[in-house]
């Protein structure tokens, strides 16, 4: 519980927000997206809002925080809790959906169904049944049930910087090897480029100077981005650095990885493959947090222009960009102070 209502600064109060965000739905899934996006909104606009707030009242004034949202904030304001939150944090059904949502792979819908159809409340009662024969997953959903215990605890800074260097040894060989690229930049973005002491994932961008596109709406008139993912992926796979493979597309890698001997756990490991002229785009937006991302987007709409994790761009022309050759030209070109990251 809060200690003390007085004391409770904006941040505690998005706390309050992002923690009901992050709950399951009980009441079906539909809508859900809806609330969630409802809190996730209320509990940035707190966080970026420079003054405390101290009523409801005075947070609906600012965008992003609703009517039901202020009614929320003055509840915890007067108790120090959000009854709500307080109820669902023991409500059995919402305990069993998260344990079985905390599986890769796993969503709200096959989630409930499992509860109703098959009674399955827990991942030890997932996996009887998985044994039994009587619930059957996917492959993804069996790496994710598989691993779910050690998916679930965060990666230690150090670890990281390990997992950073054989990733980058890995380059270096994929480099060394037969039609190698010469040119493949890695940078390990998301909280660990933040410098935070633990991860939850390690979140790698690669770009090479041969994957460029030349249109601000890269999802429809994309460059061919080759091979290189795909060799960039077996180049870690022959490093014995992944380990099982949960998605890709063409510009995106999701897997498994662990870093060779004993001891070591399995780590979540995201990899997005950007083109050349929009790689600062993603880095930033890759590297968050998502409120620095939101905050520059605001900007940008306030100087008749769009940023993306693509580009930034004239607001009636997409077709003109800002070329950047690093992450501090977009902080320049919208006039914001410039961050380090370890202060995003
Ligand atoms: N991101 C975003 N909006 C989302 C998801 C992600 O802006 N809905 C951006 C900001 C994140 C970055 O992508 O910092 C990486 O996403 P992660 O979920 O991996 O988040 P972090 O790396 O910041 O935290 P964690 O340590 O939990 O992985
Ligand atoms: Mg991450
Ligand atoms: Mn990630």
């Amino acid at each position: 519980g809060r200690a003390c209502s007085l004391g409770a600064g904006n941040a505690e109060l998005a706390d309050v927000f992002d923690e009901m965000a992050v709950q399951p739905p009980i009441r079906g899934i539909k809508g859900d997206r809806i609330r969630r996006m409802a809190y996730s909104r209320a509990a940035d606009a707190l966080r970026r809002h420079p003054a405390a707030i101290l009523s409801g009242s005075e947070a609906q004034a600012i965008q992003g925080v609703g009517a039901g949202m202020a009614r929320r904030l003055d509840e915890v304001l007067e108790t120090g809790e959000l009854k709500e939150l307080a109820e669902l944090r023991q409500d059995p059904v919402v305990i069993s959906v998260r344990e079985l949502r905390s599986v890769y792979g796993i969503g709200p819908k096959f989630a409930a169904e499992l509860m109703e159809k098959h009674g399955v409340h827990s991942l030890a009662q997932l996996r009887e049944s998985v044994e039994a024969g009587s619930v059957t997953l996917s492959a993804v959903q069996r790496v994710g049930l598989r691993l779910a215990d050690e998916l679930r605890i965060r990666i230690p800074r150090a670890e990281a910087q390990e997992i950073e260097v054989a990733i980058l040894h890995a380059r270096d060989s994929l480099a060394a090897s037969v039609d190698g690229p010469q040119d493949l930049v890695v940078v390990i973005c998301g909280s660990y480029r933040r410098g935070k002491a633990e991860c939850g994932d390690i979140d790698c961008l690669i770009t090479s100077d041969t994957y460029t596109s030349n249109s601000a709406i890269p999802r429809l008139k994309q460059a061919t981005s080759g091979d290189l993912l795909t060799r960039f992926v077996n180049a870690l796979r022959a490093n014995s650095l992944i380990t099982d493979d949960l998605a890709s597309g063409p510009s995106k890698y999701m897997g498994v990885c662990k870093l060779p001997g004993p001891g070591r756990l399995h780590r979540r490991l995201d990899i997005r493959y950007i083109p050349r002229d929009q790689f600062y785009f993603g880095m930033l937006y890759f590297t968050g947090p998502r409120s620095l991302s939101i905050d520059m987007r605001l900007r940008a709409i306030e100087k008749g222009m769009v940023l993306n994790e693509y580009c930034l761009a004239s607001k009636d022309d997409p077709d003109d960009r800002v070329l950047v050759g690093s992450e501090r030209q977009i902080f320049e070109a919208l006039q914001v102070p410039y961050k380090e990251p370890h202060e995003r």
